[in-house]
């Protein structure tokens, strides 16, 4: 009892002399299936720089990269099951737990990259993120995987004919499969860390990624020709544990949302700075890139696909993004 009573007059001398106490040091699990140095990368150390300087280092964030969780799917079920704290990942398997991403993975429905950052921060793409508490997700801010564009093995992709029976990887996710059906292909969904293996061992003859993604996992090696198709703008979203969100207060709540905010600014630049630089090393790599291809005749040959993306989403809602301007 006397030593309750002199730990408790320690603590009140300690706090009547200002001194704070430090909090207990929280370890917080962040996944991703890309590299450090990936446009993810810098997204997730930007964010646990941020953490750390906002909390005195009280939140330490533990970035699992390379996909050592598993592929992105994997990872968002972790961060349902709160197995994962923070994850980042593509809307590509988002869909499969928040139909409402769904919406922005429309071929050809971005014209550029100012008009999708415009059109995610944006009222409908706030509105999109508030869509995934529903679904057992924190989504915080939106970050950004890329245009996409198609990496093939032997056939050279200029035109929408050239894809047909094609054998090629896509993301788990609806939207693209259908428009790749349409266009001829043979879509084949895998997880980002099977890719280099099926491309390897010829199980699929292409795949199509952002040019950071097609360089972290160094398709170069065992891809030829890089179409620059920019069919797809890929958005990535920065999302936590409800188990998480839940253990927090509003102030750190506030840490967390403003340090993903930051991060996805991060990951912006990245992209822009790598798209730029990226084709110079993928040609010194040996990639043929294929530049100048008419854009306008694969939206031609993707009109079944638009018609069925109507009907699902409302033309209205697809015309309300596609008409947004910066
Ligand atoms: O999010 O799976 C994909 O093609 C994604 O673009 C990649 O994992 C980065």
């Amino acid at each position: 009892m006397k030593a309750i009573r002199i730990a408790l007059v320690g603590l009140a001398v300690a706090c009547a002399m200002g001194v704070t106490l430090a909090r207990a040091e929280t370890a917080l699990t962040l996944g991703i299936v890309l590299g450090r140095s990936s446009h993810y990368g810098v997204a997730a150390t930007t964010l646990a720089e941020e953490m750390a300087k906002r909390s005195d280092g009280s939140f330490r964030v533990e970035i699992f990269s390379d996909g050592i969780l598993g592929g992105e799917r994997e990872i968002v079920v972790g961060t349902q099951l709160g197995t994962v704290d923070i994850a980042i990942v593509s809307t590509g398997p988002v869909g499969n737990f928040v139909p409402a991403t769904l919406i922005t993975d429309i071929p050809f429905l971005f014209r550029d990259y100012a008009h999708a950052r415009t059109v995610l921060d944006g009222p409908i793409g706030q509105a999109i993120l508030s869509e995934f508490p529903k679904h057992g997700l924190i989504a915080l801010a939106w970050g950004e995987n890329g245009f996409r564009h198609i990496t093939t093995t032997t056939r050279p992709i200029t035109k929408p004919e050239d894809l047909v029976g094609l054998k090629l990887r896509t993301m788990q996710n609806s939207v693209h499969m259908r428009a790749f059906t349409v266009l001829g292909a043979k879509p084949m969904p895998l997880p980002a860390p099977n890719i280099y293996a099926a491309l390897q061992s010829h199980i699929v003859e292409g795949q199509e990624n952002p040019i950071p993604v097609i360089l972290d996992l160094k398709f170069s090696e065992v891809q030829k020709y890089l179409a620059l198709t920019g069919h797809v703008y890929s958005p990535a979203v920065i999302m936590v544990s409800p188990q998480l969100w839940e253990r927090l207060d509003d102030s750190d709540r506030a840490m967390l949302k403003g340090s993903a905010i930051k991060a996805g600014a991060a990951m912006r630049a990245t992209v822009d700075h790598q798209e730029q630089e990226g084709l110079k090393t993928l040609r010194a790599a040996g990639m043929i890139v294929i530049d100048g291809i008419d854009k306008s005749a694969f939206q031609a040959a993707l009109a079944p696909a638009y018609a069925e993306y109507a009907k699902t989403f409302g033309q209205a809602q697809i015309d309300s993004i596609r008409d947004s301007h910066p």
